[in-house]
């Protein structure tokens, strides 16, 4: 009897399988003949109560009754889906514009630094580097600038507590016995002249770009922390006009067109002599426009032959070696370049601006 039962059930599964029309329709049947309450689940129950031969026989109709419902429902299943599927609304169109990607950069502040020692390496300099807590003898004394000299209000400085108990052997060379060391943030890359002297026989030319901080008020064209370039070419003979001519190829290479430069007569306790650095408008080419406010050149940076104080604080004999250094701000280049009219928007965090690089 329990055969003629799941018989009948399979009949009547496979015929209202056959006749249904939606996936939810065919998931209702699923319940009804298979699910946990259905007629056939009771049947299979029920074999427990069957002798073990009967058991034998209803269980393998039953297994195989089961099987075939299920395939049928899972053919129906593949039916219907292929049945349904909108291929117009499936389409995928190529010609749409791709979604933007937000691909972060460099600062551009770190990408003139990495155009700057490019240009500067191709013309055979090496890249130096110092700390930005400096101690008064790098900043300062090595460079010239004694203590109390009015000099040093030039670089309006941020003092450092120097909590470390020091030794002797701390202190820079030649400082043994001196009172413990002051420290500050440095106010100008030149104190990494100073410490690659001291570890580096002539000859050589080297760069150092860093960070400086400057205890000023800011303006559109002062910042209390900036980027100095400092670059220095010590030899046997190196003169002013090499540093004339190393500045114009650096110049023309980064403007991309032809600079002049022009020195005049300046004061920096570390060089002598010493000059300020202008280079032809590059917008006018020194005819004079605008840019340059009518005069056809543009105030650069700093520079001079390295003072002999400086040699000697630094090591070498006095009067053995001449060199020439130079410093000036990756800002201001780069707002001169790049007619970027505020210093401050470089450490805005605005991403209008940053993102224009
Ligand atoms: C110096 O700091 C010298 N160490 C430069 C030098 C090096 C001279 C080697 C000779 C030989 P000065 O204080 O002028 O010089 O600064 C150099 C450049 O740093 C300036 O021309 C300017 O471009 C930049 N700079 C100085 N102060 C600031 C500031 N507060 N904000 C932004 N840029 C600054």
């Amino acid at each position: 009897m329990l055969e003629e039962k799941i018989e009948k059930i399979k009949e009547d599964a496979l015929a209202e399988i056959a006749a249904v029309e939606s996936l939810a329709e065919l998931n209702d049947l699923r319940i009804k003949f298979l699910g946990r309450k259905s007629e056939f689940t009771n049947i299979l129950k029920s074999l427990k109560d069957l002798t073990e031969q009967e058991r034998k026989i209803v269980g393998q109709i039953a297994n195989a009754t089961k099987i075939e419902v299920e395939s049928v429902l899972a053919a129906k299943e593949k039916e219907l889906k292929e049945k349904s599927f909108d291929f117009a609304a499936e389409k995928i169109d190529v010609t749409m514009p791709a979604k933007k990607l937000q691909r972060g950069h460099l600062h551009p502040l770190t990408k003139i630094q990495n155009e700057l020692e490019d240009i500067f390496t191709s013309m055979g300099f090496e890249i130096a580097d110092g700390p930005e807590v400096e101690t008064e003898f790098y900043n300062f004394d090595a460079l010239n600038i004694p203590k109390n000299h009015p000099a040093r209000d030039k670089w309006d400085t941020f003092w450092l507590k120097n909590n470390k108990q020091q030794t002797t052997d701390d202190l820079p060379t030649g400082q043994a016995g001196k009172q413990q060391e002051r420290i500050l943030l440095r106010t100008h890359t030149s104190p990494v002249q100073i410490r690659f002297m001291q570890t580096h026989t002539p000859p050589f030319r080297i760069i150092a770009p860093g960070k400086c901080f400057r205890n000023e008020a800011t303006d559109a064209t002062h910042e209390h922390s900036f980027y100095q370039f400092e670059a220095l070419m010590v030899g046997d003979d190196v003169n002013v006009g090499n540093f004339k001519f190393i500045a114009q190829e650096f110049f023309s290479k980064f403007f991309k067109k032809e600079i002049n430069v022009r020195l005049r007569p300046s004061y920096f306790p570390f060089t002598e002599p010493s000059f300020e650095f202008d280079i032809s408008c590059t917008v006018c080419g020194g005819e004079g426009c605008p840019s340059c406010k009518g005069g056809g050149w543009l105030e650069v940076g700093g520079a001079g032959m390295v003072n002999q104080a400086v040699f000697e604080a630094a090591g070498y004999p006095r009067g053995k070696y001449q060199g020439f250094a130079w410093g000036f701000g990756l800002e201001r280049l780069l707002m001169m370049r790049n007619k970027i009219n505020d210093i401050r928007l470089f450490h805005s965090g605005d991403k209008r601006f940053t993102d224009q690089f």
